[in-house]
């Protein structure tokens, strides 16, 4: 699908109407991704998370919420929460696809035309990388086949194992 596109590299330097953060429930930074996007953009994504954590509690798994990206690039930063790989009986597959779904959402709500989305739980969170990216890859497609206003997907790949994984499936 001419919408979606893959790169390889770091998401914090993409310039988009939104970048996707692959966050924890508690909304308040961690590794990873999560670590990268603080670091790079500064307090003010920090004190946007702690005001929504005041004002709605945890983000749950599969959900979405966004705030301003500071001193990034992109315009919004959209903070999903992907699952932890438990044997994938857990409904993995069901809450990953949530997450990239309400993220989608989320930009729609928000105007958003561009958005860029990491590799959700394929790292601290365990799921297996060829799993994940033909969930994230079958969620993108059949949300894109529903609506016309997202212009542009990227998948922005850290490492190579992934790179290939999407650039094969798309
Ligand atoms: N740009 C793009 N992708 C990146 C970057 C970057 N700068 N850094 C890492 N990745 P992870 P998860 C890739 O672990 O598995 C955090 O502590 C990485 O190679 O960031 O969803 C949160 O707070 C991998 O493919 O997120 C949560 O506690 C992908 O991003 C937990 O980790 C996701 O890896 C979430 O775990």
């Amino acid at each position: 699908m001419e919408k979606i596109y893959v790169i390889k590299g770091d998401i914090t330097k993409v310039e988009a109407d939104a970048i996707v953060n692959a966050a924890n429930s508690s909304l308040l930074g961690g590794g990873g991704v999560d670590g990268a996007i603080h670091r790079a953009g500064g307090k003010a994504i920090l004190d946007a998370c702690v005001a929504i954590r005041n004002r709605q509690g945890k983000c749950k798994t599969g959900e979405a919420v966004i705030t301003t990206a500071g001193n990034l690039p992109a315009t919004y930063v959209i903070h999903t929460v992907g699952p932890v790989w438990n044997g994938g009986t857990k409904g993995e597959p069901q809450l990953l696809t949530n997450a990239y779904t309400n993220s989608l959402k989320l930009a729609i709500e928000n105007g958003v035309k561009t958005i860029a989305f990491p590799n959700i739980s394929t790292g601290i969170y365990g799921y297996p990388k060829d799993l994940a990216a033909q969930v994230a890859v079958q969620a993108v497609k059949d949300f894109l086949s529903a609506d016309t206003t997202i212009k542009q997907v990227t998948f922005v790949c850290f490492d190579d194992e992934n790179y290939h994984l999407y650039n094969h499936l798309l």
